[in-house]
Formats: C-alpha cells, structure tokens, sequence
C-alpha cells in the first residue's frame, strides 16, 4: 500500500509524519473520508470543497488548488491499482515548534490513504440497528464549529465509547439545548406523517456529502423532506430513522435507547431511499 505525503509516495511502514507536527501535537488540522466504487470516486468536488471550507475555517493555507488536491486522491488511488475502497485525506498545520502558535508552523502537511473499507454488520442493512442518545453533548458552534471536519474528534470519540459501553456500534448526540444534532460519524435522519427531517447544520452537524446527496434524491423523489430542528421526544417516537455517511452509506435504525421506532424494522421510506441510492451512485462519479 502506498500513501501520498506531501507529493511523495510511501510504503505503509515508512509512511511517516514528524512528532513536532502540530497534528500530533494539537490535533491542528483537519481531515475528509472519501469512497471510490467501481472505478469512480463518489462525490469528490463535495469532498474538496468541504476540505476548503474546513481549512478556511482553521486558516489553514493547504498550498495545493483544488485540482492539485484531486489529483492527489486519483494518483494515491492509481498507484494502488484501486477501483473501490475508502479514501482518508488530512492536512495537519505541519511541523513546528512546541507551542500552541499556527504561524510557527511553515507548511501544511498533506497525506493521502487508501484504504479497505470498515463497515457495519449486514445485518444492520437488512434488520436495522439498535443506537443511544449519548449524555456527550457536541461541541458549541460558536467555539469549535462541528461543521469543520478537524483533527480534534475527541468530543465524537466520548460519545462513541458511550456507544461502546452500550454494546451499540453509534450513538446519537445532541447539542447543548437538547436538539438531535447527529452522530458520532454519521448524520441522522427521521420520518414523521411522511416527512422526512434532518437537523439544520448549524445546530451542530456536520454538513454531510452524503446527507445532502440524500436530500437531493429524497426532491428527486418526490418524497416531503425538511433540514428542522428537534428533540429527542419527536426522535422516539418518529416512525423511521436512518442514518447517512461516506462508509456507511444509509443504514436504518430501529432502536434509540430502547426505545422502538415505529414497527421496529427499516422503514418503507428508509427502504426507498436505500433501493434509490445505489441507482444514483454513478452520476456523481470521477473517474479514476
Ligand atoms: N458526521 C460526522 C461527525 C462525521 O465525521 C458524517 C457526519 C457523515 O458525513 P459524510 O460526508 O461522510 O456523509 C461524518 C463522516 C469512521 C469515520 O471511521 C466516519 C466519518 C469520519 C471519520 C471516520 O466511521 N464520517
């Protein structure tokens, strides 16, 4: 396996980064998971900009274009003769001194993985999944924006050792004023009277690629879907919910504390969107 740093390609074992990276040291950076199927790189100019979005917010200067960063992610993918798989791209503030100071730092470091994918059980796909509502609460907007995808995943990572010690493989969170906000890596959705809901981002989610592709297929669709805030009330007693992201794609959720949502199995309108979703994959390709 051969991972880009910095335009250079490594083997696995001497693909290394300093310890005086701010990276490693503050969790200074910030970071994309991307997946390639059959030969095409899913949503990639979201991804991009969504690495833009989150670096302007750190200010950090990335030094490639947005097309330089791409061929980055197609050339790591080329070299390691991968037509699918997950593709894990960081940009860490680069190797400075030890203090906390971003302009110590001369230049951004830049990796690219590739990777096999981890995924949930198929049995979550086919009979849903069991999750909590974890006490973590996401981190305030007005101090760290969960909508930057950075390197500091610690608040995420308490939550989902919540979910550990509950033997569930994600937990929900929500944000300081008890609105559902999303997961620990994956962004939630839940159908009541026919209508679909997801939380605004700016309560505190990420502003997922593939939440917003659903969005998109749901209007595609002709299915009634709204970005509005709720609790974890309207959450138990919803009769669907699923949830999105990059690895797992849409998987539907039939238990959030216990508690059983609607008829304890996947949805007839989570079932919908999953038969649609593959279908549509295609469209937003890159060819590798
Ligand atoms: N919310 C959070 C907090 C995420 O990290 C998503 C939602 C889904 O977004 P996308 O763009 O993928 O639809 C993510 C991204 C993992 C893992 O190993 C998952 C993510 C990030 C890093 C690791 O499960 N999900």
């Amino acid at each position: 396996m051969l991972v880009y740093i910095n335009g250079s390609f490594y083997e696995k074992e001497a693909a290394k980064i300093s310890v005086f990276d701010h990276g490693f040291l503050y969790g200074d950076g910030v970071f994309e998971g991307i997946r390639a199927y059959n030969g095409k790189v899913f949503l990639l100019d979201e991804h991009i900009d969504r690495f833009y979005a989150s670096s302007q917010v750190i200010m950090l200067d990335l030094i490639l274009t947005k097309n330089e960063i791409k061929k980055a992610v197609l050339d790591t993918l080329r070299k390691n003769d991968l037509k699918e798989g997950y593709i894990r791209l960081v940009a860490s503030r680069g190797d400075g001194d030890l203090g906390l100071d971003p302009m110590n730092c001369k230049k951004a470091t830049i990796v690219v993985i590739v990777d096999k994918l981890n995924i949930y059980p198929k049995d979550f796909y086919d009979k849903g999944m069991s999750t909590i509502i974890a006490s973590t609460r996401k981190n305030c907007p007005d101090s760290i924006s969960p909508r930057v995808k950075s390197l500091n995943y610690l608040n995420n990572i308490f939550a989902k050792i919540e979910a550990r010690q509950s033997n569930v493989k994600e937990a929900i969170m929500l944000n300081k004023e008890g609105y559902v906000c999303e997961c620990t890596g994956d962004n939630i959705f839940i159908v009541s009277n026919g209508i679909i809901k997801t939380p605004p981002t700016y309560l505190g989610a990420l502003q997922g690629c593939t939440r917003d592709f659903v969005i998109g297929l749901a209007k595609k669709l002709n299915l009634e879907i709204s970005e509005t805030p709720f609790t974890q009330y309207e959450l138990y007693t919803a009769d669907e919910c699923f949830l999105t992201g990059t690895a797992a794609e849409i998987i539907p959720v039939i238990k959030v504390d216990d508690r059983v949502i609607g008829n304890g199995v996947p949805g007839e309108i989570t079932k919908k969107i999953i038969d649609n979703f593959k279908n549509h994959i295609d469209e937003k390709g890159t060819e590798i």
